[in-house]
């Protein structure tokens, strides 16, 4: 592996049985990675153990924030430190293993032969979804193709949480001024890149939904989703297309 230096960030909210396994697996993956750990005050404990685990393993350190303020703000956060650090690739990555850590060196590999955005995607050739109830399934699936014609980008997989951004891109796309949290968060980021011409790869994944601990997976997160996406391709296309027409 060449020494692109890679900051790993991990939003915890109550992964206390989680969290040990995933940066003993990210650190076998990846020795070279920094992790940051994004802990919104989990009542079980996460953050603590996390600091456990930084002072035995090194290079992993925890920010407390002080109350649950969803994933997009976790993963800004994470981001922003990291790129102030001078880190060259940033990693997303859950907490709760549904995420193999052993695929962290292709997403990184990835963005060194090109891509600005490597995605973990469930719905390339080659990536697989091995457990979902079908219903589950399908509210994915078909919610990505929703967000794809929307947002008229080809992309199979735009909700995905397991990416490798160059820091560039990052920079480029002004990710600090994204609003939306949960899937609307992967989705807003998935869209600038594309607006940006950064180049995105998807890079076939196997999601395995957690073992451990319960999803934070909300109607409210899914509709914020679809309502973002269908407002962003109307504002976009339509609007865009009428400014154009009355401007000729
Ligand atoms: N810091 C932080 N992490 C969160 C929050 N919501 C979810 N997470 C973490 O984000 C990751 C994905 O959440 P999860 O509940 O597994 O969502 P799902 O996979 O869509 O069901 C996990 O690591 C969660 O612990 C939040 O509000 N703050
Ligand atoms: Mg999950």
């Amino acid at each position: 592996m060449s020494n692109v230096k890679v900051w790993v960030t991990v939003p915890t909210y109550n992964e206390i049985d989680n969290i040990e396994p995933l940066v003993r697996q990210l650190r076998d993956a990846m020795p070279s990675v920094h992790i940051l750990v994004v802990d919104d005050n989990s009542p079980d404990g996460t953050a603590g153990k996390a600091q456990a685990l930084g002072a035995e393993l090194g290079d992993i350190e925890v920010l407390q924030r002080p109350k649950k303020m969803g994933l997009g703000s976790a993963y800004r956060a994470g981001h922003a430190i990291g790129i102030a650090r001078g880190y060259d690739v940033m990693i997303q990555i859950d907490a709760d293993l549904s995420h193999d850590p052993a695929d962290v060196p292709r997403l990184v590999a990835a963005v060194e032969r090109g891509a600005d955005l490597a995605i973990g995607s469930r719905y390339v050739p080659g990536g697989s979804v091995p457990n979902w109830p079908k219903r589950r399934l399908a509210l994915s699936y078909w919610g990505n193709r929703y967000a794809a014609f929307c947002l008229g980008v080809p992309i199979r997989d735009t909700t995905a949480g397991y990416r490798a951004y160059r820091a560039s891109i990052l920079e480029a796309i002004d990710f600090a001024g994204t609003h939306s949290t949960g899937y609307g968060f992967q989705i807003e980021m998935t869209y600038r890149v594309a607006c940006a011409g950064g180049t995105i790869e998807e890079v076939p994944i196997a999601f395995t939904d957690r073992v451990r601990g319960s999803s934070k997976m909300s109607w409210r997160i899914v509709a914020e989703a679809m309502l973002l996406v269908t407002w962003w391709g109307f504002r976009d296309r339509v609007l865009r297309r009428r400014r154009r027409r009355a401007a000729s």
